[in-house]
C-alpha cells in the first residue's frame, strides 16, 4: 500500500536529475505518473522502470515546455483516461545556459531559460490548474533554486528566472487561496545532476569542476523533500522548503576540501 496509491501526479523534466528521481520516488508510493520530456525515448525507459518494480502506472508524453499549444495538447490528450485527474504537478523542467556577465550575455540563452524556467512553468501551470480547481483541489510543486532567492556573480539571468519562480510560487498560493490547491516551492542549492553539462554546453570537465571537493545533493535528496511535500496531511500546505549539501552555505559559500584530500 503506497501513500500515493490512487493519485495522479505529472512531472515535467523526466528524462534527467531531479525529475527522474522524483518520478522514481512518487511512483514507488503508488502515484500515477505523467512523465514529459523532449527526450522522450529516456522517459519512456524510465517509465518501464517504474511499473517493472511494481510502482504506479506511467504515461509518457513527448513534450517542449515552451510550445505553448503543445502543452494544451498534451493536457487535453490525458482526457478521458486514468490519468486525466491530476492530483501533482511537479514543475521541474528547467535550465541554465551559460555563465556569463550581463553586458556580454547570449540572446539565445536568456531565451531559452526564461522560456523554460518561466513561460514554461506557467504554461504548464495553466492547463493543468483549472482541472484541479474543478474537481475541488491539488498541489502544484515548483522546483526553484537557491538562485531564486541570492544571485551570484554570472548568474544574472539564471538567477532572474529562479527569483520569477519564487514570485509565481507565492502568486499561485494566493490566487488560488481558498480552492483547496496546495502550493510547494523546493528550492535546492547544488545537485549534481545534467544540469552544469547543459549549462557548459557538454564541457563535462567543467561541469565536473562544479562539484569539486564537496558532497553535493543527489537528485534523491531533493525528490525526498518533493514526497515529504506532497504526502503531509491535506490541511498541511508547505510552502517552501530550501535545501543546500552541507558543504554549501549560500550561493557563494562553498566549502571544498583541497584537492588531493580524501572525502
Ligand atoms: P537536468 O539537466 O539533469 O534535468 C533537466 C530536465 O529539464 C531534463 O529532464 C530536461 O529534459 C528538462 N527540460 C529542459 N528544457 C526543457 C524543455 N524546454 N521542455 C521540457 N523539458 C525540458 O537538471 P536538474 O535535474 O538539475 O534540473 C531540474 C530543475 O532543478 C531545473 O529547474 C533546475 O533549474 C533546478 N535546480 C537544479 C539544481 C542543480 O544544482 N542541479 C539546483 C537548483 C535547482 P529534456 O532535455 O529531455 O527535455
Ligand atoms: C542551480 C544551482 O548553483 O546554479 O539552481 O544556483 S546554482
Amino acid at each position: 500500500m503506497g501513500r500515493l496509491d490512487g493519485r495522479t501526479a505529472l512531472v515535467t523534466g523526466a528524462s534527467s536529475g531531479i525529475g527522474a528521481a522524483t518520478a522514481r520516488a512518487l511512483g514507488a508510493e503508488g502515484a500515477r505518473l505523467v512523465l514529459c520530456a523532449r527526450r522522450v525515448e529516456r522517459v519512456e525507459a524510465l517509465a518501464a522502470a517504474i511499473e517493472d518494480s511494481g510502482g504506479g502506472s506511467c504515461r509518457v508524453l513527448a513534450l517542449d515546455v515552451r510550445q505553448r499549444d503543445a502543452v494544451r495538447a498534451a493536457v487535453e490528450s490525458l482526457a478521458g483516461s486514468p490519468f486525466e485527474a491530476l492530483d501533482i504537478l511537479v514543475n521541474n523542467a528547467g535550465l541554465a545556459a551559460g555563465l556569463d556577465p550581463l553586458q556580454s550575455g547570449s540572446f539565445g540563452d536568456w531565451d531559452r531559460m526564461l522560456d523554460t524556467n518561466v513561460k514554461g512553468l506557467l504554461n504548464v501551470t495553466r492547463f493543468v490548474l483549472p482541472g484541479m480547481i474543478e474537481r475541488g483541489g491539488g498541489h502544484v510543486v515548483n522546483i526553484g533554486s537557491i538562485a531564486g532567492r541570492e544571485v551570484y556573480p554570472n548568474g544574472n539571468v539564471y538567477c532572474a528566472s529562479k527569483h520569477a519562480v519564487r514570485a509565481l510560487n507565492r502568486a499561485l498560493r494566493i490566487d488560488t487561496l481558498g480552492r483547496n490547491v496546495r502550493v510547494t516551492s523546493v528550492d535546492p542549492g547544488l545537485v549534481e545532476t545534467e544540469f552544469s553539462l547543459v549549462r557548459f554546453e557538454g564541457d563535462g570537465e567543467r561541469a565536473r569542476s562544479v562539484y569539486d571537493g564537496l558532497e553535493p545533493l543527489r537528485a534523491e535528496d531533493v525528490a525526498d523533500a518533493v514526497l515529504w511535500a506532497v504526502t503531509r496531511p491535506p490541511h498541511v500546505d508547505v510552502e517552501e522548503i530550501l535545501l543546500m549539501p552541507t558543504a554549501q552555505a549560500s550561493a557563494v559559500h562553498v566549502h571544498r576540501r583541497p584537492s588531493g584530500a580524501d572525502a
